[in-house]
C-alpha cells in the first residue's frame, strides 16, 4: 500500500485505444470528484520498453515498465488496470488479485467462460482480503444510462416487454483493412459480438435488472481473409503489410440474435463491424405496459421517454441529461453542457476508487462479467447451431 493510504498508486497494464481513454480517466477523476482517495499514476507496463516510455510521456505515467510480473509484486502498487487484448485479462487479472491488488479489467472480462469464472475464483478470493475488482463495461457510466435504470426501476415504463440494441460500426467494411489483433480469435476471443455486442447485452441487462435466459443468433465473417498488418496493428492506426501476404479472419463481423429475459421480455440485438456509415452507434429501447425509453449515443446527453400516463399529451420527450440531480452531473458541468465519450471512463474511475475508499465491492463485477461471457458463449453454440434455441 502507499505510505499515505488516502493514496491509491496505479499500474496500468497496456496502452492503446482503451489505455489513453482510462489514462485521461486517472488524470481527472480526483479534480472533478470528491472521492476518499486519490489515484497517483504510477507506471504503465507495455511489452515493447520504448513505446511504454513514449506512452508514459504522452498519457502522464510517473514511470513505464516491460514486465507486468514485476509491477504486480510492488509493495508500493496498490491497483493494477487491466487495458490489454482479451487472452491476457485472465492472467493478469487473478495475479494481480492474487497479489492484493485491487483490480479494474477492459471488458469483455475474458476470451472464455473458463477464464471467466477463475477469475470470478480469484476475485471473490481477494474480496474477503479487501482487493475490490470491477470489469470496464464503460457505458453504464453514461449519465442517460445510469438515469435509464434509475427510472425503469423506480417503474417509469411499468411491465417490461421489449427490449431492442444495437452496437453498429463500419471501420473494417474496407477488405483491405488489416487483420488487427480485435480480428483474430486467439488474441480476441471473437469478434463483433464480444468487442462491442457485450457493451450493448450488458447495457441491457444493466437497465432493465432482467438477465437474457435463451438465445437463438446467426453470426457472419463478410470477409475472410485481410493483408496482415504492419505495426502494432492498434484499432485504426493500423495499416496493411507492403506484402501481398495475407490471414484468415477468425472472429465474428457480425452477430444478430434474438432473445427471452427472466422477466418475460423478448429482446433482439445486433453488434456489427460492418454497418456502413455507422461510427459508434449505439442504440438501447426499452418497451414496458405504461410507457418507453430509448437511448442514443450519438445524443448521449438526452434521453427519449414516453410516458403513457400522460394521455392525449403523450408523446417522446427528450430528457435533457444535464442536471445535478442526474447521476454522476453533480461533478461535470452546469445544465445544458453536457458531456463526452471520455467523461464515462473519469465516471468509471470515480466508481472504482469510491469503492476503494468505502470498502464497498463496484459494479459491474467479475460475477457480471463472467455472467455476459455465457452469454457470448450461448450465442455462438446457437450461431454454430443454425440459430437453434440455446438457455444460457
Ligand atoms: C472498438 O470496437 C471499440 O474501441 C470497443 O473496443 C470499445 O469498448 C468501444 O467503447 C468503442 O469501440
Amino acid at each position: 500500500m502507499a505510505e499515505d493510504s488516502s493514496t491509491v498508486r496505479v499500474a496500468m497494464i497496456g496502452y492503446a485505444f482503451m489505455g489513453a481513454a482510462h489514462s485521461q480517466a486517472w488524470r481527472n477523476v480526483h479534480r472533478f470528484f470528491d472521492l476518499g482517495v486519490t489515484p497517483e499514476m504510477a507506471v504503465v507496463v507495455g511489452r515493447d520498453g520504448v513505446k511504454a516510455a513514449a506512452a508514459a510521456e504522452r498519457l502522464g505515467w510517473q514511470s513505464s515498465a516491460t514486465d507486468w510480473r514485476e509491477v504486480i509484486a510492488r509493495e508500493d502498487i496498490d491497483v493494477v488496470d487491466i487495458c490489454t487484448p482479451g487472452d491476457t485479462h485472465a492472467e493478469i487479472a487473478i495475479a494481480a488479485l492474487e497479489a492484493g491488488k485491487h483490480v479494474l479489467c477492459e471488458k469483455p472480462l475474458a476470451n472464455s467462460v473458463e477464464e471467466a469464472d477463475a477469475m470470478v475464483a480469484a476475485a471473490v478470493s481477494a474480496r474477503a482480503q479487501g482487493a475490490r475488482s470491477m470489469v470496464g463495461f464503460s457505458y453504464r457510466r453514461v449519465p442517460a444510462v445510469a438515469l435509464m435504470h434509475r427510472m425503469i426501476a423506480d417503474g417509469a415504463v411499468g411491465e417490461i416487454r421489449h427490449v431492442r440494441g444495437q452496437y453498429l460500426q463500419d471501420w473494417i467494411t474496407d477488405p483491405e483493412f488489416p487483420l488487427v489483433w480485435r480480428l483474430r480469435k486467439e488474441v480476441a476471443g471473437s469478434g463483433a459480438l464480444g468487442d462491442i455486442g457485450a457493451h450493448v447485452l450488458d447495457m441491457a441487462q444493466f437497465v432493465t435488472g432482467q438477465q437474457i435466459t435463451g438465445v437463438a443468433a446467426q453470426t457472419e465473417t463478410f470477409v475472410g481473409r485481410r493483408p496482415l498488418p504492419e505495426g502494432d496493428g492498434a484499432l485504426g492506426a493500423a495499416t496493411a503489410g507492403s506484402g501481398a501476404q495475407t490471414g484468415e479472419v477468425t472472429v465474428d463481423d457480425a452477430a444478430v440474435l434474438i432473445a427471452r429475459t427472466d422477466g418475460g421480455a423478448l429482446a433482439t440485438f445486433e453488434a456489427t463491424r460492418f454497418a456502413t456509415g455507422r461510427k459508434n452507434h449505439i442504440v438501447l429501447e426499452v418497451n414496458g405496459s405504461t410507457g418507453s425509453l430509448v437511448f442514443e449515443f450519438e445524443d448521449m446527453n438526452g434521453l427519449r421517454y414516453y410516458d403513457g400516463s400522460a394521455g392525449d399529451r403523450a408523446g417522446f420527450a427528450r430528457i435533457d441529461v444535464t442536471e445535478p440531480t442526474h447521476p454522476y452531473i453533480d461533478g461535470w458541468w452546469p445544465p445544458g453542457h453536457g458531456l463526452g465519450y471520455e467523461h464515462t471512463f473519469v465516471n468509471q474511475a470515480r466508481d472504482f476508487l469510491e469503492a476503494i475508499a468505502t470498502g464497498a465491492d463496484p459494479t459491474p463485477s467479475f460475477e457480471d462479467g463472467a455472467a455476459i461471457q455465457r452469454l457470448l458463449a450461448g450465442v455462438e453454440r446457437s450461431a454454430a447451431a443454425d440459430a437453434a434455441w440455446t438457455a444460457i
